[in-house]
């Protein structure tokens, strides 16, 4: 079963948009297994986004996701990684496909709204970066047998 990290950014939570992406994800069947409301001081930030260092996007990157709270969730489920993206949407929401959040609620990359894990790998390595193992809850859904083969 894989995991991916899933933020949703100062914008969505500032907009209140935190229930209606939640939403989608629980509709999916993707399941909950850890979720908090945090404020992402400028190392963690810098930590999550190496990766983009030395990009001109990168200052205003951090800039943003430090400037107001994020809700930081892990969800679980069969290809987790990739059903979370599809539900996302491409990077700019000007090419995310109609129905994904980008989509229906943005109109600039850097004001996109949710962050989730690329690949398993970065899955597992965002998960153990932005959740302690006490963190995460092993709970038991009944009606899982209705929603995985
Ligand atoms: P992703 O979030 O879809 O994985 P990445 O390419 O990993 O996209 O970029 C990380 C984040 O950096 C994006 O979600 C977006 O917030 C921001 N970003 C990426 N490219 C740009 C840009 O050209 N201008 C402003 N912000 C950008
Ligand atoms: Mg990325």
């Amino acid at each position: 079963m894989e995991r991916t990290l899933v933020l949703m950014k100062p914008d969505a939570v500032q907009r209140g948009l935190i229930g209606e992406i939640i939403g989608r994800l629980e509709n999916r069947g993707l399941r909950i297994i850890g979720a908090k409301f945090m404020l992402v001081n400028r190392e963690l930030a810098e930590t999550h986004y190496a990766i983009h260092k030395g990009k001109p996007f990168y200052k205003g990157l951090i800039n943003y996701i430090t400037s107001s709270p994020v809700m930081a969730m892990v969800w679980e489920g069969p290809n987790a990684v990739a059903a979370v993206r599809q539900t996302m949407g491409a990077t700019k929401p000007i090419e995310a496909a109609p129905g994904t959040v980008r989509h229906d609620f943005g109109l600039e990359v850097g004001r996109n709204l949710t962050h989730a894990s690329d690949t398993v790998e970065n899955g597992e390595k965002e998960v153990a970066l932005w959740f302690s193992s006490k963190e995460l809850v092993n709970w038991e859904r009944t009606i899982d047998p209705w929603i995985l083969e």
